[in-house]
């Protein structure tokens, strides 16, 4: 035997021996290293959302969470022969880059599920990537009613099957707002967005909802998300008296407006929607944000009985960030996919095989999550329809009440 010939059969020994006992990675085929002896396959849970930025407060938040329920289902062996992996990609809240993550993640074999987006406008460019390669996708956060209900509301009619979510939608958010203002006797407000799909779809159901029990927009205006500088829309806005601003956009951009609001003074509360509920907005609006209100997906996290094993495991993992506005609806969302994927990875040899029977099987979960119940309607949306009004008072969001 020449040096070469041993060299091949020593190579070919070790690797049958690696085969044998299960040892070694193959991630093509989805199996990895198991210390047991039997083989274990891997199956990916993607997350798509803003890792850095200025939204990168919830974007943490919801990867974070995520990765809680893919160790907690991990630590439980909940799928026999399967390790979950978390697989997150940063979508810089923009939609082109949210459309390469989700190029990649269809690519990878082992992706079997994506939670995520955080933002409606990037969700528009990630769904129609994910839904070919029948890789079910659930946002804890995208409230833009189209993307489950399509276009025309008086015939809705879902767009893609792989798509759902655990949080309600700004057809539920929107009214909510206006009945709220009008309760208080505001009855003339402006409305201001930042024309992206979530800001300017929130304003015209909170518009539609506003008028029809009574109220009056005296101004309406627009702003671009990359400004930062918002004297024009405030000297047109505070030109038409309003007693309260409604801001259809996220805090970076409703922070700073509502400071320059006060400063000029326009002093009346801005109020928006979930996009704006963080306590980075209070950061960046400093004292002009007492007042200041906002709606927000689901009840208080830290009152719901339901959630205070998910508080207590994301408290001992010591993730550096908090869980933020979405916290408790990803990580719902990661255990809706994990529940799926029980029944089906059961009898699946590879985890691509397995995405077709996830979309399906994710339609018929039915759980206790952290946030409530969890199952979805035909359309995929959530069935808690669940909305909460929060009011910043001392430098502090504080819960003014919850609706059903
Ligand atoms: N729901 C608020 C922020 C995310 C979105 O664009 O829907």
């Amino acid at each position: 035997m020449n040096r070469r010939i041993v060299k091949l059969a020593a190579v070919t020994f070790v690797a049958g021996a690696l085969a044998l006992t299960g040892c070694g990675s193959r991630a093509g085929s989805g199996t990895t290293a198991s210390s047991g002896g039997a083989a274990t396959k891997v199956a990916k849970i993607g997350v798509i959302a803003p890792l850095s930025g200025d939204l990168s407060a919830l974007g943490l938040g919801i990867k974070n969470s995520v990765d809680l329920a893919i160790k907690q289902a991990n630590d439980s062996n909940a799928i026999p022969g399967w390790k979950l992996q978390l697989q997150a990609e940063d979508d810089q809240a923009t939609p082109d880059v949210g459309k390469n993550a989700a190029t990649k993640l269809s690519s990878d074999d082992q992706v079997v599920g994506v939670v995520g987006t955080l933002n409606s406008s990037v969700a528009q460019s990630v769904t129609p990537v994910l839904q070919p390669a029948h890789i079910v996708q659930i946002s804890p956060a995208n409230t833009n009613p189209t993307l489950t209900q399509g276009k025309n509301p008086a015939s809705p009619a879902r767009p893609y099957d792989n798509y759902f979510r655990t949080c309600t939608t700004d057809a539920v958010q929107g009214p909510t707002a206006a009945t709220y203002l009008l309760s208080t006797g505001i009855k003339n407000v402006a409305t201001i967005h930042d024309k992206k799909s979530y800001g300017q779809g929130l304003v015209e159901a909170f518009t539609k909802a506003f008028t029809a029990g009574g109220g009056t927009v005296v101004a309406a205006q627009t702003i671009n998300p990359d400004d930062k500088d918002f004297s024009a829309v405030v000297t047109n806005v505070k030109g038409a008296s309003p007693k309260a601003v409604y801001y259809g956009g996220e805090y970076p951009q409703a922070g700073p407006l509502s400071k320059q609001m006060k400063a000029a003074g326009l002093n009346v509360p801005l109020m928006g929607g979930d996009g704006v509920y963080d306590p980075a907005y209070i950061d960046l609006a400093g004292s002009a944000a007492n007042g200041d209100l906002a709606t927000s997906v689901g009840a208080p996290v830290e009152t719901l009985a339901s959630a205070k094993a998910f508080v207590s495991a994301y408290q001992a993992a010591g993730y550096k960030d908090p869980y933020a506005a979405y916290g408790a609806q990803s990580y719902d969302a990661a255990n809706a996919i994990i529940n799926a994927l029980k029944t089906s990875l059961a009898k699946a040899s590879d985890a691509k095989s397995a995405r077709a029977d996830t979309v399906k099987a994710v339609g018929s979960v039915s759980f206790d999550g952290a946030t409530g119940k969890i199952a979805f309607d035909q359309f995929g949306d959530a069935v808690s329809k669940v909305i909460t009004v929060y009011k910043v008072t001392n430098g502090k969001w504080g819960t003014e009440k919850t609706l059903s």
